[in-house]
C-alpha cells in the first residue's frame, strides 16, 4: 500500500528477525525524502546506507548487554513522491498510522530531511499525548521558510500548531543556530530547551536533560524522539546539509539516550546525507545512535516513569 519495498534482509546478525509487526520490538521504517531540504540535500540516501552498514551494528551494546533476543523487523520505505512534498508527507503519515495501529513495538525511522517528522508526529500524536525531545542544531520553528510553510526547518513549529501536542511537552536539545523569530517563539509557547552550549559546560546539563524528559514522561502517554544528526558537532557527522559548529559529541548523544524513559513510542534519525559523509565518519556516529536506541528498546528493569505523578 504505502510501502514501495519489502526490508531488504539487512540487521543480520544484530538481533532476531521479527516475523511480523506483531511480533517485533522495533520496526525500522525508511524514509527516502530530502524535498523539504533548504541546504544541501541527500538525506533521502540515508536508509539505503545505513541498511548497507548494518552488518557493522554488534549484537552487545556499547555497555556490553546482550542484544542478541531483540526482535527487528525492517519493513521497508515509505513509497515517497520525489516531486510532491505534500503528497510525500501524506504517505508518511498513512504509513506511521498503519504500523502504529498493527503494534506497540518501538517505531524507528530512518532518513529523509526533517521535513519528515512532522507527518510521523501527525500520526503518533493521534494515539495520545505525546511529548516530544527533539535533538537538534536549529529549533525548527520558522512560520515559513523559502515560502514554504512545511520544510525541514518549520517541523517542530507546524507540529505544534497542528497537532495536540503542547509546547511545554517538547525539550530541544543542543540547539545552537536561531534565526529572529525562534528565540521569542520558545519563550512566548514555553518550549524547553537545553542548548549545545549548556551540554558542553556546564556539569549538571546531563542531570537537568534526564529531570526534564522524566517532567516531560509524568504529564504525556508516551515521547516521541527526534534525533537530527546536525545536533553533533561536525568533527562527529560531517555528512548533513546543514552543519553548525559547536555541537555535542556523539558520546554525550548516547548518554542523552541511555537515559530516556521506557515510554518512547517512535524514534527518528533525520537529516543524515551520504554523499557528504567524510572517510565514514557520520555513519559511524549514526550506527551509534541505532545501537543506543536498541539498547534502550531492550534495557530490562527499566525505571518507567509514572504519569500523573507530581511536577
Ligand atoms: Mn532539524
Amino acid at each position: 500500500m504505502f510501502l514501495k519495498s519489502e526490508g531488504y534482509g539487512a540487521w543480520n546478525g544484530v538481533g532476531t528477525k521479527a516475523n511480523s509487526p506483531g511480533d517485533a520490538d522495533v520496526l525500522i521504517l525508511g524514509i527516502p525524502f530530502d524535498g523539504g531540504a533548504g541546504g544541501q540535500r541527500g538525506a533521502a540516501f540515508a536508509p539505503g546506507r545505513v541498511r548497507s552498514m548494518t552488518g557493522r551494528l554488534k549484537s552487545t551494546s556499547r555497555r556490553g548487554d546482550d542484544l542478541s533476543s531483540i526482535r527487528i523487523l525492517d519493513i521497508g520505505d515509505v513509497d515517497v513522491s520525489t516531486f510532491d512534498a505534500m503528497k510525500t508527507f501524506d504517505a508518511i503519515e498513512c504509513s506511521c498510522s498503519a504500523v502504529l495501529d498493527g503494534t506497540d513495538s518501538t517505531l524507528v525511522s530512518i532518513g529523509g530531511d526533517h521535513s519528515v517528522t512532522h507527518p510521523i508526529l501527525k500520526a503518533v500524536a493521534k494515539r495520545g499525548r505525546t511529548g516530544v525531545i527533539w535533538f537538534d542544531a536549529h529549533p525548527d520553528l520558522l512560520d515559513t521558510y523559502h515560502g514554504f510553510s512545511f520544510s525541514h526547518g518549520s517541523a517542530l513549529r507546524r507540529a505544534i500548531e497542528t497537532t495536540e501536542i503542547r509546547p511545554t511537552d517538547c525539550l530541544l536539545v543542543g540547539t545552537r543556530a536561531y534565526e529572529q523569530e525562534e528565540m521569542p517563539y520558545i519563550k512566548r509557547t514555553g518550549i524547553h530547551e537545553l542548548p549545545s552550549d549548556e551540554l558542553l559546560f556546564d556539569t549538571g546539563a546531563l542531570e537537568r536533560f534526564r529531570r526534564g524528559v522524566e517532567d516531560i514522561s509524568r504529564r504525556v502517554d508516551h515521547l516521541y524522539v527526534s534525533v537530527d544528526v546536525d545536533v553533533l558537532d561536525p568533527s562527529c557527522a560531517p555528512g548533513t546539509g546543514t552543519p553548525v559548529a559547536a555541537g555535542i559529541p556523539v558520546s554525550v548523544l548516547l548518554k542523552m539516550i541511555e537515559s530516556l524513559p521506557i515510554s518512547v513510542r517512535a524514534f527518528d534519525i533525520v537529516e543524515f546525507a551520504p554523499s557528504l559523509d567524510v572517510s565514514n565518519i557520520t555513519i559511524a556516529s549514526v550506527l551509534g545512535i541505532i545501537g543506543e536506541i536498541f539498547a534502550n528498546v531492550h534495557r530490562e528493569g527499566k525505571t518507567s516513569v509514572t504519569k500523573g505523578g507530581a511536577l
